[in-house]
């Protein structure tokens, strides 16, 4: 599975405390860098970074986060934000000999769609879709799958590879409905059914906000996505018992030749202590 981590987030607190926001504005590059090279290290492939709590300098926030991260590690980097603003400042300052850079992410809403296409073909992205328009976000899980079929074929159609785009069918937090989690799995095994070459991603850890024992419900909404076809999280990758579970997963599933993953995790202690 594709790792995108997700700690580089002004959003997220730690004991209630906005830290990565407070890290942000004060432009601590070691708090920042800390947390890029712990996410590497334990197996995240990109690097996402979100500054949109900041009602004003996000753009400015989000090109220096990119400054930073590329400094910290030698991964490719998913820049979440709406802001089209944002989104150019921070492409203009990466450099892609560090990877293929992931848009996070376009919708089918129009005023969107079109200010975020022209950066997925200009810099040759990898990009997320959200499977929402201009009427919002279904909860219908037939409409919402129409939605993101509606992208994925404009998107093909416009030129993006199919490989590079990942369609997100949206976490919802379980208390905001019990029904919440059953309609992502549907929309996930519908596209996976349809679109055998496309990839399926989702923001796992939104499943538990508002929850206690969260990562429980991350780690077992991830490993039913999974069973379902999905192959891409915004995951937390330093929670070690997810990564073991991910692992597992994949030599259940037949993505692991020989389990010689799995193995390889093990032998490297990955599990000790489990
Ligand atoms: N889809 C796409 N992008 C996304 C999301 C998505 N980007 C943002 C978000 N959802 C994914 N990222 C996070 C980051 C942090 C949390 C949830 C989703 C989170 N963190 C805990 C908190 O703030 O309380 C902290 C957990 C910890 O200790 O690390 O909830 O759905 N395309």
């Amino acid at each position: 599975m594709l790792i995108v981590g997700e700690r580089i987030n002004t959003s997220r607190k730690v004991k209630g405390e906005p830290v990565i926001e407070a890290a942000v504005h004060s432009r601590d590059a070691g708090f920042i860098t800390n947390l890029a090279v712990k996410q590497f290290e334990a197996g995240a492939t990109y690097i996402d970074i979100n500054a949109g709590t900041l009602t004003s300098g996000e753009p400015e926030a989000l090109e220096w986060l990119t400054n930073v991260v590329m400094e910290a590690v030698d991964a490719p980097i998913s820049f979440d934000t709406p802001n089209p603003v944002a989104l150019e400042l921070a492409l203009k300052a990466y450099d892609p000999a560090k990877g293929q850079p992931l848009i996070n992410s376009i919708t089918a809403e129009s005023e969107r769609y079109e200010k975020i296409l022209p950066f997925v073909l200009e810099y040759k992205a990898k990009v997320i879709t959200l499977a929402m328009d201009d009427s919002g976000i279904q909860s219908d899980p037939e409409k919402r799958l129409s939605v993101a079929r509606k992208l994925v074929q404009d998107l093909t159609a416009a030129g993006v590879k199919l490989e590079d785009i990942y369609v997100d069918p949206l976490t919802f937090p379980i208390g905001t409905g019990s029904d919440v989690a059953v309609t992502m799995l549907d929309i996930i095994e519908k596209l996976r059914a349809e679109f055998a070459g496309v990839h399926i991603i989702a923001g796992l850890s939104n499943i538990s906000h508002g929850m206690p024992a969260r990562k429980l419900l991350n780690q077992a909404m991830t490993i039913l996505c999974m069973g379902k076809g999905l192959d891409a999280g915004i995951v937390d990758p330093n929670d070690r018992y997810l990564m073991a579970l991910i692992a597992a997963t994949e030599s259940l599933l037949g993505l692991d030749e020989y389990c010689m993953n799995y193995i390889s995790m093990s032998r490297g202690g990955a599990f000790e202590g489990l």
